[in-house]
């Protein structure tokens, strides 16, 4: 039985003043559209239809969270690589998931989706240099790893923790398949580590320790809201390190998967764009 079995839509959240409150943990998960993030989610919680509740209209260009019980979330954020009016790109990025991205104390880690047959388009990768600033880990799902060969699987991780390996252990990569339910309990092994849930805890169990009525308490009252550390710094990160830098080092071993995928990227708005659009233009 899945470990996250219990997981149930809780809010789509629209501006940063409405970020649960009770949060002691949550982990992000990010990726270009299309690349199967709802389809992980749905697998990950063992519930057909869960994640695709955020592709609700109106849902898809904000923070959807998920409840695991004791004040644990999952997010789904905004998938990105279709562009909608740069305005409206720049506003998203700005007054919601950056600051989300960068200041959200609760927050453990990002869980990038990328498919393994194009791992590492530009806008993948301006995401991960871009979080990197945040210190925190992310961990990789290759998904779709169905339609690789063996020897291809194999290839496309060396590959991509090679591309990454700068970024030491903050960094991990594995392969994925919501089809062929691969790669699910070494993900879950990293979200129970990330969300501080001991190995083998069920979050059913964990779900029925709750009282009724009555919310988690946090272990740690920083883990509310904004972390000091980093509060000061939003605006100026955002310009100093935008995610609009070009790149270079994945870019030989890779230089031919990517080429489809970064044609897709292509925008036209250059390198102004953010790494996350919103996806309800293909809706
Ligand atoms: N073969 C295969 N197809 C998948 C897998 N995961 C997702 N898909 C398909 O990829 C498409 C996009 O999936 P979805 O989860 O909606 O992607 P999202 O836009 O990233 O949320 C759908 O047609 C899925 O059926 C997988 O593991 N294997
Ligand atoms: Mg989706």
């Amino acid at each position: 039985m899945s470990l996250f079995k219990r997981a149930t839509f809780h809010t789509t959240v629209a501006k940063l003043s409405d970020l649960p409150a009770d949060s002691v943990g949550e982990v992000a998960f990010a990726g270009r559209s299309n690349v199967g993030k709802s389809s992980a989610i749905n697998t990950l919680a063992d519930h057909t239809r869960l994640a695709f509740v955020s592709k609700t209209p109106g849902r898809t260009q904000y923070l959807n969270y998920f409840q695991l019980g004791e004040g644990r979330y999952w997010v789904d954020l905004p998938g990105y690589g279709y562009a909608k009016a740069p305005t409206e790109i720049r506003d998203q990025w700005e007054g919601l998931l950056a600051p989300y991205l960068l200041r959200r104390a609760p927050l453990a880690g990002l869980i990038l989706i990328m498919d393994s047959r194009h791992p590492l388009t530009e806008l993948d990768t301006r995401m991960i240099d871009w979080f990197a600033q945040t210190d925190k880990p992310i961990h990789i799902l290759l998904s779709k790893a169905d339609k690789l060969t063996r020897s291809d699987q194999t290839q496309v991780v060396r590959e991509v923790k090679e591309a990454l390996a700068g970024l030491g252990e903050r960094c991990s990569v594995q392969l994925f398949s919501s089809l062929k339910h691969t790669g699910v309990e070494e993900a879950e092994t990293v979200l129970c580590r990330w969300l501080d849930i001991a190995p083998g805890e069920n979050t059913d169990q964990a779900a029925k320790r709750e009282t009724p009525g009555k919310t988690a308490k946090p272990r740690n009252r920083k883990a509310i809201g904004w972390s000091a550390r980093t509060s000061g710094k939003t605006k100026s990160a955002q310009r100093q390190k935008a995610p609009n830098q070009s790149t270079n080092r994945n870019q030989d071993t890779l230089e031919e998967s990517n080429k489809a995928s970064a044609q897709e990227d292509d925008t036209g708005d250059g390198a102004r764009h953010p790494p996350v659009s919103t996806e309800d233009v293909r809706e």
